[in-house]
């Protein structure tokens, strides 16, 4: 980590279209707060950004499905995700929304000055337009059939069944989400980034100069750059967005991801309307971008590009992107439902935001996509930070309580257990910050827990319980020590568990220096930068004292025992699983009705006169019974008004025997005999087979006589 004066810390901008859930947490903004956490415990001055992305065609589609208007969506999800964060403990310096004015000025400013500049390109292309809504449509708002599945849902831009990506003209029959007309081409004028104009910069920026970045984002971006850089649009055709600020662009926006990235800068203008070009245009500052790896070329490579052509701002000096987290085996999926929110786990768990920080810490998806179970974060919970961090500190002090009357004993000559623990910390610290600083946090993670251990194992090897029996001053030495670990843990998970750290610090009567608060910055200050006063009298923790000998000093007072954490019991975690199963079937009655629908297109012309060859009538089951050894096959006996014939029938799979005899159905009477399975087959009975292959049996809206013939 350089040592540059400031650190700008931004995550993902949000879509404000759904809430968060377990996949955004783990992926962007658990590890980014871990991150900012540490590096102020560290003094370091850092700006914490992050906001809501309010544009983009998802928005409007939803809006129109609710009947709303897209700022009524936005408000409702900007306020549901802002209060998840908060939540958990994610307290950014601002959380700004891309709706705002101040951005609008700031995303307009930015394209005005490229435009003024001649940065941009412009082409005519021809899109797809809904002559009735008279509106041009994005790819989302044009659905047709896939062409590599026929599902006929499938969108302009991709189709949901099969994973394919599309382009509006690839689908069969096209149709306006909009109205539901036929869409026709039309041309239509957009500005263009020539990103090929900064492949070589790129090149020699990222390929060569940060290497160290993480294999997965590098080895994105080589491949982009390899594949070489298109003139990339940066307007659309849309009336939701910030307009575009040019003469002759009217009923056109900024193209999304062209504004959304621009809005960590108006929502840093926004906080310090004075000062903010010190963290976007000074050498000091580093800057770093939290995101999911569906962001990367975004972060990577058009964002920097439109910086560089802008001129005057710095670049991220790190771009940790991480995968994607799964859920119990499966894709994370907001369209299909499949996922933990972000405001229900703090509803169905209150008091646990740690548990959830822990775990999606734990498995953080780092290198590799990585999955979230529900027997898993019980796991972690009632056998690490339950029965080691918890079950340790309760130890220590309770048995301080009971053995000195609640005050820390003094420390007397160190045996080499004691000397053995107390030099293990410094260590896992010096990891710890190594793993931190290189955005290893499952890593970190460990370490930290790897104190608790120590500490863990220390009290249940030297027995305090025991040697008090005849041995107070030993005792007091390795409670003495323990209660240094306890303090050592107040800080060392402080970045992971803040809640926990902050519950251990009363427990201990300490205070604790965590670095400047931005959001507090004109309060009465102190000489400590928090701008609170530290209370008088009581030890005052930092990350420097992280594993020194006797923070607490001998005859410091604790507070009462209090548990760390609860055990989660199976009832909790059924009941998830129990939400899973149900999310589960929903998507899967999705799923059939979907295919359900799904029609086979027309066949070939026929003539009347091929339909008249064709003898149609109803007919009456008088038998049934199974073809021995089949498991499709029924042998139907039936009246059909002219004889009473056998017809063997692929129905088996749909129908018992019990439930044809007596049902009226329709035949085609004039099919050539088959000897199928040694039985002789007179004709066919007619069925109608749906989408996903299920077939029922046509019968008359009222009986009619057998024989009636159909056509
Ligand atoms: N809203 C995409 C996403 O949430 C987008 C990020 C914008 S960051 C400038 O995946
Ligand atoms: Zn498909």
């Amino acid at each position: 980590m350089s040592e540059k004066k400031r650190t700008l810390v931004t995550c993902a901008l949000p879509y404000a279209n759904g809430p968060v859930h377990i996949g955004h947490l783990a992926g962007v903004y658990v590890p980014a707060d871990i991150y900012v956490r540490y590096l102020r415990m560290r003094g370091r001055d850092v700006l914490y950004v992050c906001g809501s992305d309010e544009h983009g065609v998802p928005i409007t589609i939803k809006a129109r499905q609710q009947g709303c208007s897209p700022q009524d969506i936005v408000d409702r999800y900007n306020k549901i995700i802002k209060d998840s964060f908060t939540g958990l403990g994610i307290n950014f310096d601002i959380y700004g929304r891309t709706s705002s004015k101040i951005h609008s000025e700031v995303a307009s400013e930015f394209f005005r000055k490229l435009y003024d500049e001649g940065k941009f390109i412009t082409r005519e292309s021809e899109q797809y337009y809904d002559p009735e809504a008279k509106q041009f449509l994005a790819d989302r708002y044009i659905v047709g059939t896939c062409p590599k599945c026929g599902n006929e849902g499938a969108y302009g831009d991709q189709c949901e069944k099969c994973g394919s990506t599309l382009s509006p003209e690839e689908l069969i029959n096209p149709r306006s989400k909009l109205s539901g007309a036929a869409p026709i081409k039309k041309k239509t004028t957009h500005w263009y980034l020539p990103l090929q104009d900064y492949e070589q910069w790129l090149r020699e920026w990222i390929l060569e100069g940060h290497k160290e970045w993480r294999t997965n984002v590098y080895g994105q971006v080589k491949s982009w750059l390899d594949g070489g850089l298109q003139p990339r649009a940066v307007t659309r055709d849309l009336d939701w967005g910030v307009p575009v600020p040019v003469e002759g662009a009217e009923g056109k926006v900024l193209y999304v991801w062209f504004d959304a990235p621009i809005g960590y800068i108006s929502n840093t203008k926004e906080l310090l309307p004075d000062s903010w070009e010190q963290w976007w245009k000074s050498d000091d500052t580093r800057l770093v971008h939290f995101i999911g790896k569906d962001n990367i070329v975004f972060h990577c490579i058009v964002f920097p590009a439109m910086l560089k052509a802008y001129g005057g701002y710095i670049l991220p000096e790190n771009v940790p992107a991480n995968e994607f987290l799964n859920l119990e085996g499966d894709k994370i999926s907001t369209s299909r439902g499949w996922a933990v929110w972000a405001h229900e786990y703090l509803n169905d768990f209150p008091g646990k935001e740690d548990v959830l920080r822990y775990v999606l810490t734990a498995n953080a998806p780092q290198t590799a996509d990585n999955d979230f179970s529900w027997k898993d974060f019980q796991t972690r919970n009632n056998s690490e930070l339950v029965a080691i961090f918890g079950n340790f500190v309760n130890r220590a002090v309770v048995l301080t309580h009971k053995y000195f009357g609640g005050k820390v004993p003094a420390c007397g000559s160190l045996l080499d257990v004691d000397k053995e623990v107390l030099a293990e910390i410094p260590a896992l610290k010096a990891s710890m910050e190594k793993n931190l600083e290189n955005y290893r946090f499952r890593e970190a993670l460990k370490d930290a827990m790897g104190i608790a251990r120590a500490g863990n194992k220390y009290i249940s090897d030297t027995e305090p319980w025991k040697t008090a029996k005849e041995d107070m001053e030993r005792t007091a030495t390795i409670l003495n020590i323990s209660l240094q670990i306890c303090a050592d843990l107040a800080v060392a998970f402080e970045p992971f568990t803040p809640f926990a750290a902050e519950r251990l610090r009363k427990m201990l009567r300490v205070d604790f220096e965590a670095g400047f608060d931005h959001r507090r910055a004109g309060e009465e200050g102190c000489a400590l930068h928090t701008g609170r006063k530290p209370a008088v009298g009581v030890p005052v923790l930092d990350w420097e004292l992280l594993g020194r000998p006797q923070i607490l000093p001998a005859g410091h007072e604790i507070g009462e025992p209090e548990l760390l954490f609860a055990k989660i019991e199976d009832d909790a975690i059924d009941a998830q699983m129990a939400k899973l199963a149900a999310i589960k079937e929903e998507i899967e009655a999705r799923a059939k009705a979907e295919a359900a629908r799904q029609v086979a297109p027309q066949k070939d012309e026929c003539t009347f006169e091929d339909f008249e060859k064709m003898d149609i009538r109803t007919a009456t089951v008088l038998e049934a019974e199974r073809v021995p050894k089949t498991d499709k096959l029924l042998k139907l006996t039936i009246d059909t008004g002219i004889d009473r014939r056998v017809i063997v029938s692929g129905i088996a799979e749909y129908y018992k025997p019990e439930d044809m005899v007596g049902k009226q159905i329709c035949i085609l009477a004039n099919l050539k005999p088959r000897v199928i399975r040694g039985i002789e087959s007179h004709g066919m009975i007619l069925m109608a087979k749906q989408g996903d292959g299920t077939m029922r049996f046509i019968t008359p809206q009222e009986i009619v006589s057998n024989g009636a013939q159909v056509g």
